[in-house]
């Protein structure tokens, strides 16, 4: 998880007074907790509802690990997913929805109006989308769906929650498996970001949700080193420049370590660099967003 926190205080001096006024932040020491899950499919799912009572429960408690229904277990603990965490339909398990998870203690949805906004990037294909303002107009958002949470059911309320999530439409207008997996099939090598960030009082906080190339994830499976350095280089890069570099050093370190091939190698050179066409972004799956 990333959180990046921008304490701003302003300190004011009264010199005739003899006394210094420290000027905080409302809400006194403000802190929010942001986690990522796959969720199941919000409007079509029965298992939704049990998904948000225990994802409450442990981000109120600190106990929550994020992705830990990610598709794939060894995203368990990290922020990094798979397509599939991140893509619904109407038929089988209705699919995933890739959803984050914000917990501020102290406060009330009555005390945070005003005061607390959300905004949703999403990175595919190198394309930067700016989800909100997209979809309604505005970068920040007061959320709708917050409430008042009572995490040790004493009756009285210890903080306040809510989630926001979004998925891909898989199949969308056809349901059936096939073209499922033709879609997954065509999102999958795609790399993809998603940053989830809050503004409290002019505070920033926010989290990263990173997805690689399948191609690359497929090829390490079960190698949670190698896949973590990938990551890195995804989470680290500020450009497509950078992350390819940065993903070709490291397949020659494998290679010279004797892990892959020079085919392989030139495998992986070749997905990084093909995960993104700057300039001419692959057109984004169909959208439900919340
Ligand atoms: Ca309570």
């Amino acid at each position: 998880m990333k959180r990046f926190l921008i304490i701003c205080m302003v300190v004011m001096s009264f010199g005739l007074m003899g006394m210094v006024i420290q000027d905080d932040v409302p809400g006194d020491d403000p802190i929010v907790f942001l986690y990522v899950d796959a969720a199941p499919n919000i409007t079509l799912s029965p298992d939704y509802s049990d998904w948000e009572s225990g994802a409450f429960f442990a981000a109120a408690a600190g106990s929550f690990r994020n992705m830990i229904n990610s598709s794939d277990p060894s995203n368990i603990d990290t922020t990094h997913f798979e397509i599939e965490d991140e893509v619904v339909y109407s038929f089988e398990d209705f699919g995933r929805r890739l959803t984050f998870i914000y917990w501020i203690p102290g406060h009330t949805v009555e005390s945070l109006e005003g005061n607390f906004k959300v905004a949703l990037f999403n990175t595919w294909d190198c394309d930067v989308l700016d989800f909100y303002d997209y979809y309604y107009g505005e970068t920040w958002l007061e959320p709708t769906e917050w409430k008042n949470y009572d995490q040790d059911g004493d009756g009285s309320f210890d903080g306040v929650i809510g989630t926001v999530g979004m998925a891909w439409w898989g199949a969308y207008g056809v349901d059936n498996q096939d073209a499922l997996d033709n879609d997954l099939a065509e999102w999958g090598p795609i790399s993809e970001r998603w940053e989830f960030k809050v503004d409290f009082a002019g505070d920033i906080y926010s989290i990263t949700a990173n997805r690689l190339p399948s191609c690359i994830t497929e090829l390490f499976h079960g190698q949670s080193n190698v896949v973590g350095y990938f990551h890195d280089c995804a989470e680290n890069a500020k450009n497509h420049g950078q992350f390819v570099k940065c993903i070709v050093k490291k397949a020659n370190e494998l290679k010279k370590a004797g892990v892959i091939s020079g085919k392989e190698k030139g495998f992986i050179a070749n997905c990084a660099s093909k995960s993104c066409r700057p300039g001419s972004p692959r057109m984004r799956p169909y959208t439900e967003v919340e």
